[in-house]
């Protein structure tokens, strides 16, 4: 059976997402896998093209800066009093977990002014993805609405800020979006790295038990960078029964932690964690 030819444009935000460089050709090339697989042409098919399917790569070629100023308008949301706004913050293509404001009790206008600084692996595809909720005590918290900014859009090192309509989703054919939700403010800079010098990249290790892949990506030129570590996994963690091991990393006063693996005494979590560095660690050792 011979492949339907396809041509199509997508309208989203007043704006051409077409227009977004790379993204046509991911698209493009999304939608082809997915109808190589099927022998009837079907009415509708959700294919989703805002997440890590565009490949991000792997390294880290700089640091975006959001700052999160204020939102207006939001909707009431409480029966009682408001809604309590917080943002959401991520990148697509990232399985991090969510950068979040603080929240703003009763407040549909809050006034955030919080800095977040993002790891950037793909200038070209990532989209910076904003989600508005209304924090809730007991049940789940409501969506105030979302928008996203690719980063495509932002010149190198120029701060820009942005005004943006919330909306319900990026479905353009959702009758909610006419609904208005408000708008964020946010400003943005993109800070490309200058260049990255392989020399002091590549695996350490260190004396403890635990085997942790390390790498560290930084600028020297720049005085600053970032440095990823992976908790890959830990053998014979001590405890006899009921042993639920997750593993934490300290850098700098920072604290995280990985999930918890349930009963086990060799846990694997492969989970990556981002610290972003002002200065250049010259004479600094990483403590184990
Ligand atoms: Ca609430």
């Amino acid at each position: 059976m011979e492949k339907p030819h396809v041509d199509f444009g997508l309208k989203l935000l007043g704006g051409d997402v077409m227009a977004i460089p790379g993204l046509y050709r991911c698209v493009q090339e999304t939608i082809k896998g997915q109808i190589a697989a099927l022998y009837h042409w079907p009415k509708t098919l959700d294919i989703p093209i805002l997440d890590s399917s565009c490949g991000a790569t792997k390294k880290p070629v700089g640091i975006l800066h959001v700052k999160v100023i204020r939102a207006l308008n939001l909707r009431k949301m409480d029966f009682l009093g408001k809604s309590d706004p917080y943002v959401k913050l991520s990148l697509s293509g990232e399985r991090l977990h969510s950068r979040k404001t603080t929240i703003k009790m009763s407040n549909l206008n809050p006034e955030w002014n919080e800095q977040f600084k993002l790891i950037v692996k793909d200038p070209e595809t990532q989209i910076l993805q904003l989600h508005v909720y209304d924090w809730e005590k007991v049940k789940a918290h409501d969506k105030l609405g979302m928008q996203v900014v690719p980063l495509s859009s932002l010149v190198p090192h120029e701060r820009k800020e942005l005004t943006l309509d919330l909306l319900k989703s990026l479905n353009p054919n959702d009758s909610q979006n006419r609904r208005s939700r408000g708008k964020i403010v946010l400003e943005l800079t993109f800070d490309p790295f200058k260049e990255d010098n392989d020399g002091i990249s590549g695996p350490l290790y260190g004396s403890a038990k635990e085997s942790f892949g390390q790498s560290v990506h930084r600028n020297l030129e720049l005085n600053g960078g970032v440095l990823l570590v992976t908790i890959q996994s830990a053998e014979d963690v001590e405890g006899k029964r009921h042993n639920n091991p997750y593993g934490v990393i300290i850098f700098r006063g920072e604290q995280r932690k990985t999930k918890i693996i349930r009963k086990s005494r060799d846990p694997r979590w492969a989970e990556e964690f981002q610290f972003v560095l002002e200065e250049a660690p010259v004479s600094e050792k990483i403590p184990y």
